[in-house]
């Protein structure tokens, strides 16, 4: 048995009354501490949505406890008794099965692979005009080694029945009231059978925090994290296309390339959210860190994309000219995030804009301008302020 909460299994509420505010230099942020959780910026309560601070992006690793959290709806679990949690897989199936944690530990093959998760909405709060939406910064983002076991043995072993198309994931959680229809996602059939589509039941050598989805999520590499359905108890092959709110409304982007609208000509076609964008970040200097003049700086931050590969970086501390070249750190794999770095010597003192982009093997670029109504996808050259003194 699994809870979250303190001695005798509390509901969220004891967390929320235990919030501490600590000063960790994170000016207009609050932060808040759940179960299992260190210090994370505070985006909403109930249901949590918690962004990870900063300065944890200088680790290849996200440390578990530092995660960040999201969830929709407010009937989050908080207890999960592992005599009785079965992951389900039926629908289209020849043989429907019924696996325990210890079925899925000890019955198929463990697989392991590291990869980025980051919310389609990470960054919203940058968009211009503001939309609405939780209002993330930089840190609706993580880096992790993901270990479990691949959706598609699962599926070979139940039987997937001639002419089935889709499958659909859904979790423990539940809307608070009966309107709301509860979380589930679906990919095509090829898509989950593809391979390295996963259940995952650790995440860094770990069992999944209670809020990253103990005792197992989905774990779709290169894709959105929409898509990584947590505390995930329901596996439904579908002969035909899945119909649901969180496909049909939620959830998606103009079908323009880049997933690009405006707010004078609203895209007119959607489309679901899906593979993750090319994008960089800078992860040091922090906003409104200030660095000494004529003294080495290293410069930080991290790229990734899809699964394509990055394969160049350059930052520009001059305005958007003089690109330079940012050294990569070793690939951590396909679908990981690539670290990046550059020293610089900040020449004299004043206010710089540094910008940073980056280049995929297939080709692609980052653009300087994206908005859509959801707040998704954002993925501009980034700038950034520094303080030179
Ligand atoms: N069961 C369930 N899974 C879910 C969600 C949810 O609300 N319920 N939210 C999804 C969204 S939109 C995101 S961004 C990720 C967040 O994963 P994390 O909380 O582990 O960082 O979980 C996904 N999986
Ligand atoms: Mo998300």
């Amino acid at each position: 048995m699994r809870s979250l909460g303190v001695a005798g299994g509390g509901t969220l509420m004891v967390p929320l009354l235990g919030r501490a505010e600590s000063s960790s230099g994170l000016p207009g942020e609050q932060l808040v501490r759940f179960p299992e959780k260190t210090d994370l910026i505070l985006r909403t309560d109930r249901p949590p949505q918690l962004e990870t601070p900063l300065h944890y992006f200088q680790q290849d690793f996200t440390p578990n406890e530092a995660f960040y959290v999201r969830w929709h709806l407010e009937g989050i679990p908080t207890t999960v008794n592992l005599d009785t949690f079965r992951l389900e897989i039926s629908g289209a199936v020849e043989k429907p099965l019924s696996l325990s944690l210890a079925d899925l530990r000890g019955r198929f093959e463990a697989v392991s692979l590291v990869a980025v998760n980051q919310c389609s909405g990470n960054s919203r709060s940058f968009f211009a005009p503001r939309v609405p939406g939780g209002q993330w910064k930089n840190g609706a983002l993580g880096n992790a080694r993901w270990t479990g076991v691949r959706l598609r043995e699962l599926l070979d072993r139940a039987g997937v029945k001639a002419g089935a198309v889709e499958v659909a994931f859904s979790g423990l959680d539940r809307a608070a009231i009966a309107a709301t229809p509860n979380f589930a996602k679906a990919l095509t059939l090829d898509h989950a059978r593809e391979g390295e589509v996963m259940v995952a039941y650790e995440m860094n050598g770990a069992d999944l925090p209670m809020l990253n989805g103990f005792p197992v999520r989905l774990v779709v590499p290169g894709w959105y994290a929409t898509y990584w359905v947590k505390a995930l108890n329901q596996i439904r092959v579908l002969p035909e296309k899945f119909q649901g709110f969180w496909m049909d409304k939620a959830y998606r982007i103009p079908t323009a390339p880049d997933g690009n609208e405006s707010p004078e000509h609203p895209a007119t076609e959607t489309t679901p959210i899906n593979r993750l964008s090319l994008r960089s970040l800078f992860v040091r200097p922090e906003p409104g860190e200030q660095i000494p003049a004529r003294q080495p700086f290293e410069i930080q931050g991290l790229a990734f994309d899809s699964g394509r590969g990055i394969e160049r970086v350059e930052v520009s501390t001059h305005h958007g000219d003089a690109w330079q070249a940012a050294r990569l750190d070793p690939e951590l794999g396909q679908y990981a995030w690539r670290r990046w770095r550059l020293r610089w010597n900040p020449p004299a003192r004043g206010k710089y804009q540094l910008q940073v982009r980056a280049f995929n093997r297939a080709g692609e670029r980052q653009t300087t301008r994206l908005w859509n109504r959801g707040g998704y996808l954002r993925n501009v050259i980034e700038q950034t302020e520094v303080e030179v003194v």
